[in-house]
Parts: structure tokens; sequence; C-alpha cells
């Protein structure tokens, strides 16, 4: 089968942090293979002793899908494996070329029994924290098509979060700030995450619904970046600061 076998390319490339070439033409996937193809790369992971955390939404910002050129909201797994500690350390050995983009993130307060409406959200959302993703595209030169980058659990490698926090009424106006020791090399608005970050959990729980997966209480939801995504090197310490919910920081090193 095709899925398995990509998929076991994939998790080994993410493991070895070994840059692979893109799908060649001919083995060419459509969307609900490479969907496939993510769930099975997932069930390595699961395999080697590591646990479904949450979820994230990808290219729900437009700065999103111009720098990658991938038009087309997109969803991954995350794994307590990808959770850095906040203040903690990334070591870059573990990664091929990773970038960070600034995030907010939710902890989802009761199962997703339905697809949600923006106003279901607060009832089904416990809280929110800033957040950093790390990605990690297993691909050379970090080019992808969609069908690609949802094979490869949407370039999903870590993340850090900031304290848990009660979600502000302006939580779809709030400014958001990538900072690289101390600098700010990205500034955006919560407003870039279509709109509202909130509108990523109604997606997601469409999303979810159509793949059979029951969003659980206790798992968190990275709603996507705000702004471009900027590439890491060692020595950086990394923080993103969002209005009214904190920071969060975690430092590069070999
Ligand atoms: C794909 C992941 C996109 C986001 O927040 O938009 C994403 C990538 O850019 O490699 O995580
Ligand atoms: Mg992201």
């Amino acid at each position: 089968m095709i899925e398995k076998k990509i998929a076991k390319i994939l998790d080994t490339a993410a493991k070895e942090a070994q840059a692979i070439p893109q799908m060649a033409e001919e083995n060419k996937l459509n969307l609900p293979q490479s969907y496939e193809v993510q769930r099975l790369s997932i069930s390595q992971r699961l395999a080697r002793g590591e646990n479904i955390v949450g979820y994230k939404l990808g290219f729900t910002s437009k700065a999103k899908m111009e720098q990658m050129g991938v038009h087309d909201l997109i969803w991954g797994i995350l794994t307590d494996a990808m959770q850095i500690p906040d203040q903690g350390e990334l070591s870059m050995q573990k990664f091929i070329h990773p970038r960070a983009e600034p995030e907010i993130a939710f902890r989802v307060k009761k199962d997703f029994d339905k697809i949600l409406q923006l106003e279901d959200c607060r009832e089904y959302l416990e809280s929110c924290a800033s957040a950093i993703e790390i990605i990690d595209s297993r691909y050379e030169n970090f080019k992808f098509t969609l069908e690609d980058v949802v094979a490869d659990n949407c370039s999903s490698s870590a993340f850090v979060l900031g304290t848990w926090q009660a979600i502000p009424e302006n939580i779809a106006d709030l400014k958001m700030e990538l900072k690289f020791n101390g600098r700010t090399v990205e500034e955006g608005s919560s407003a870039q995450i279509l709109e509202n970050p909130l509108h990523s959990v109604v997606e997601l729980s469409r999303l979810t619904q159509e793949a059979g997966i029951e969003v659980r209480a206790g798992e968190i939801i990275l709603a996507g970046a705000a702004t471009k995504a900027e590439f890491i090197e060692i020595g950086i310490e990394v923080e993103v600061e969002v209005q009214d919910i904190g920071g969060t920081l975690f430092r590069v090193v070999k």
C-alpha cells in the first residue's frame, strides 16, 4: 500500500531529521490519501509511546498561505513528544530547517460532540495561551504541495505554550509579536487568524467530525499562525507575546 510506504518514509525523515524529496510523480496522492498517510505516520509515533495531546490548524492566515504558496486550510495532530516546556530549550540536532511562528492555543473543556458554531466555542473551551509553533517540513527546501504537507502532518514538529488564561472578550483583536533575542521579527493581530482564532476551533470541529475523530476535554488546539514563519538558529531566544494573554519563549541550542 502506497500510503503505508510514504508514511514510513516521512516518519523516518522526521525521526532522523533528514530531508526527503517532494512526492515523486509516480507517488502522487490525493487529499484523502494524504490524510491517511498522516494518520499512519502518527500511528508509528504512538507505537513508540507518544500520545496525542491535540490538533493544529494550518494556513488559517493569508500571510502563511502567501509565504508557502498553498491556499487551503489543513489540520494535523500534536503529540506529547512535540511539546517543549515554557522557557525550555530546543536542540537544533532534532530538526532539519525549523521555523517559528506566533500562535494562540486553546484548551478543550468539553468533548466535541457536534460541529461547533462560533457561539458554542466558549462553552467547549476552557482557556487560551500564547503559543509558538515550530514547523519543520520534512521536504527539501521547505517546498511542498497541499497533498505533500498534509501527508507530512502539516510540518508539525514542536510547540511551546504560555500560561493558560481565561479567553478574553477581545480574542479576535489581540496584537501578536514574534521576537528573536528581544527584537520583533514578525508582528500581527489575532484577527489575521480566520478573522477570529475561534473560527479555527469551528473548522477543526468540522474536519475532525468528517474524519471520525472526537476532540476530547483537556486537548490542545493550535489555531494557526498570525504571521509568516521565520527560520530559527542556534543562540536565538524565541519569544511570542500576545496582548492580554502573555508570552512564552524557548532557547535554540546545539
Ligand atoms: C505548514 C504548516 C502551516 C500554520 O500555522 O499556518 C501552519 C507549513 O507552513 O509548513 O502551521
Ligand atoms: Mg502553525
